[in-house]
């Protein structure tokens, strides 16, 4: 029998419904859910490619334990002792920072890792922590930080109402948005010129929501920092700024109108190759639409300046009358506040309190940046990384300088991989420890109903049942966080067992705004249930300056337009600008809808057709290096080279080249067949791991210098 059951894709941050029909253990077919209030029918091809991911061969269901270069299954008991114990040793006999952790990306998209994991963090105790945030929306956690209080108070463009959206930085109709849960882009930016409203792009590609856009710019890889500068120097001199119901509320005026001051349209223009009178177009537009809002993304965070960046999007948007309003930027209500939450776990913000040893990046909410784990590792000393948990992240594909960071995982002591494959990252592990399936457990998503667009809720119930010798990720973190410890974690252990996600995050939707205060009519577990096709909780609302909350002094916190931390950065702007010498040739990165990072491309479905990790080229610079469509090249930095085919565009720069990452699965030892038919390179093997920005600690995935020639035969 047939049976169909709707449910959340956790691939992406878009959270579509998906609806899929199940006969016994098979999945039969997987399409959109009409009835999802925020995706209405929209999935993309990734979202039928779950079944592949579940159904795939290649997927460990077992621990696996690496013997010299052979894998023998074991039972969990055997590979959990055996991790424990590991793990144990190198932490009496060097240290608690001797044994470090990486979080990658899904761990953010996985309910039991969110709720677990930390019990695995409180039992390391350790300062060698990292995660995908240092690749990703650091910059943007820095400045909620410094200008809201909370890193975790992130807003989201009001893309429903907006008449003016400009995006900076963002592919949103190939990635589907992020720091912005908008399922259905496409449709989502059609209304927007639908009624009469405009979106604008600027990236040094013609991309994809370029190409759909009413207005595309070209602009210098790097440098949007000059242009948000430029963009509040337009609004203060031409006196556009308004800040409107938050004026009291709001302090660092006087201090962002003196910071911006050298910051004229024409020089921005120099450095950013966009003319003045469309930075001063681009500022009277923002200014005078009612509803309008800009909105920075992934390439403008992991850049040389992405601190300065990710703060100047928030400022110019707040100078413009448009944080916190309709069609603006906004603060979500999601059902469960993830602020309380993050209070009590300690992790409402730290910045900069103590530097990492080898290079002296500043610490934030306790990680070091991601470009710091090879060293880390491979520099001797007190607080030397012997031992190693990586968890759902494949930073030998994921990290700058992936050749070194190999060469520093194949050094420890002890790797443990908590993830299903047996990928470039975890075949250099000693254990693995595999997971459950996204279909084999519940799904909630607690940290995506902070950014969505539109307030929801959805719960998911784990369509197939976990198999006795398999574990959820949640149990793997709550066996080593028991076997860590001492006897009385083993009893919390069953306490927490019984619990479960699905008992924690009934809890949380109880105690959330939405929960018991509203009476019987509050939000619960069981309320969720009764519609599994979600919940729509409506329009995002104003929610400033209560959201500010209050100081430690107990006094209602202020946005601070100007904080010292970013303004003591512009000096570094200014030299750098001044001094530019544009590189002949830079490299920008890429996604493609149909990879999902480093870890999509073992689905036959999601591979196939034509190579899609190649060089992007502008015709004239094609032409200066002999190359064409189909030529091979190679790529190269002072970290290192690769080949890849070349693509021969006018929709990219002069003077740019666009490689995507999350490729190169041609390393021995990997257990991905179809990924190894399609192996691509890796784009990381060539950026620079001692390139990061040096305010966040973020690492410099864009706008890096390459030299590209044709490849030798
Ligand atoms: N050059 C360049 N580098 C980049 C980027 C770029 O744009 N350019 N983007 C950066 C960004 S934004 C990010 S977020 C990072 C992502 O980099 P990572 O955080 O390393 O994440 P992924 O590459 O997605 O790898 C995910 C891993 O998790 C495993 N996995 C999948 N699902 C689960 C699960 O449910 N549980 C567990 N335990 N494991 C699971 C997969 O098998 C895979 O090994 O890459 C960054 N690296
Ligand atoms: N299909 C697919 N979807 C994904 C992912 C995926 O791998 N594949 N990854 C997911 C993850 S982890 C994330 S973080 C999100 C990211 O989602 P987005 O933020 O939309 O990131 P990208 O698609 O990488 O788009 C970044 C854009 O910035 C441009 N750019 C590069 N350098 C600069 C610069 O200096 N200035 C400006 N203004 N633009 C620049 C690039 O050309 C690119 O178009 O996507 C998520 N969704
Ligand atoms: S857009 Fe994202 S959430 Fe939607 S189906 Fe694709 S991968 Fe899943
Ligand atoms: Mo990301």
């Amino acid at each position: 029998m047939n049976q169909v059951h709707p449910r959340s894709c956790p691939l992406c941050e878009a959270t579509c419904g998906l609806a899929i029909t199940t006969e016994g253990d098979q999945v039969v077919s997987i399409v959109g859910d009409e009835r999802d209030p925020l995706s209405r029918g929209y999935l993309c091809p990734k979202g039928v490619a779950l079944a592949d991911l579940h159904h795939d061969p290649d997927r460990l269901r077992r621990p696996m334990i690496r013997e010299g270069q052979a894998w023998r299954e074991s039972d969990w008991e055997e590979a959990l002792a055996l991790v424990a114990n590991r793990l144990s040793s190198l932490r009496r006999d060097h240290g608690a920072n001797a044994v470090g952790i990486v979080q990658g990306n899904p761990s953010v998209h996985n309910l039991g890792l969110l709720l677990y994991a930390p019990l695995l963090l409180g039992a390391l105790d350790t300062e060698s922590r990292f995660s995908a945030t240092s690749l990703d929306q650091l910059p943007h956690m820095l400045a909620a930080l410094h200008m809201f209080g909370n890193p975790y108070l992130l807003p989201v463009p009001d893309i429903d109402r907006t008449d003016l959206l400009i995006v900076l930085g963002g592919n949103p109709l190939v990635s589907n948005g992020s720091l912005m849960t908008a399922p259905d882009i496409r449709n989502r930016l059609r209304a927007i010129s639908g009624r009469g409203g405009k979106v604008v792009v600027i990236d040094p590609r013609r991309t994809e929501t370029a190409a759909r856009a009413d207005q595309h710019l070209f602009i210098r890889p790097g440098t949007d920092a000059a242009l948000l500068l430029a963009l509040c120097h337009v609004m203060f001199t031409e006196s556009l700024v308004s800040a409107g119901r938050l004026a009291s509320h709001t302090a660092g005026l006087v201090e962002l109108r003196q910071a911006t001051a050298s910051w004229s349209a024409e020089r921005a223009a120099t450095v950013t190759g966009i003319a003045a009178e469309q930075i001063r177009q681009l500022a009277r537009d923002l200014a005078g639409t009612r509803r309008a809002v800009l909105y920075g993304r992934l390439g403008v965070c992991t850049q040389e300046f992405g601190g300065l960046s990710a703060w100047l999007c928030y400022a110019v948007n707040a100078l413009a009358g448009h944080l916190d309003e309709e069609g603006g930027l906004m603060f979500s209500s999601p059902a469960v506040d993830l602020l309380p939450l993050a209070k009590r776990l300690g992790l409402d913000g730290s910045y900069a309190t103590r530097r990492s040893r080898v290079s002296h990046h500043p610490e934030f909410g306790g990680e070091w940046p991601m470009s710091a784990l090879a060293e880390e590792i491979e520099t001797p000393g007190q607080g030397q990384i012997r031992g190693l948990i990586t968890m759902a992240s494949n930073p030998v594909l994921s990290v700058p300088n992936g050749r070194r960071v190999e060469r520093a995982l194949r050094s420890l002591d002890f790797l443990v991989a908590i993830d299903p494959h047996l990928n470039e990252t975890t075949r250099l592990a000693h254990v693995i420890l595999p997971p459950t399936s996204a279909l084999e457990r519940p799904h909630y998503d607690l940290v995506f109903n902070t950014l969505a667009v539109r307030n929801s809720a959805k719960f998911s119930p784990a369509l197939f049942p976990r198999q006795e010798d398999q574990r959820h990720d949640w149990e793997i973190c709550l066996e080593l966080w028991a076997r860590l410890g001492g006897v009385t974690r083993r009893l919390g252990k069953a306490a927490l067992h019984r619990l479960g996600p699905e008992g924690l995050l009934d809890l949380l939707l109880r105690a959330g705004p939405r929960g018991l205060r509203r009476g019987r009519h509050g939000l619960s577990l069981r309320k969720l249930r009764e519609s599994p096709h979600g919940l729509d909780l409506g329009p995002l609302e104003s929610r400033l300056p209560e959201r500010l909350g209050r100081d430690q002094g107990g006094q209602p916190r202020k946005l601070q337009l100007a904080p010292p931390v970013f303004l003591a950065d512009l000096p570094r702007l200014a030299a750098h600008a001044d001094a530019a010498r544009p590189a002949p040739l830079v490299m920008i990165g890429r996604r493609d809808l149909r990879s999902n990072n480093s870890w999509m491309h073992n689905s036959e479905r999601l591979v196939k057709g034509p190579d899609r990790c190649t060089l992007l080229m502008n015709p004239d610079d094609a032409a200066a290096r002999g190359l064409s469509t189909g030529s091979r090249a190679t790529a190269r930095t002072t970290v290192g080279a690769i080949d890849l085919p070349v693509e021969v565009t006018a929709d990219i720069m002069r003077g740019v080249v666009s490689i995507p990452h999350g490729w190169g699965h041609a390393r021995a030892g990997a257990r991905l067949r179809v990924a190894a038919a399609h192996p691509g390179a890796s784009m990381n093997d060539i950026t620079d791991d001692s390139k990061v920005d040096p305010l966040s600690g973020t690492a410099i995935l864009t706008g890096l210098p390459v030299e590209v020639v044709a490849a030798e035969p």
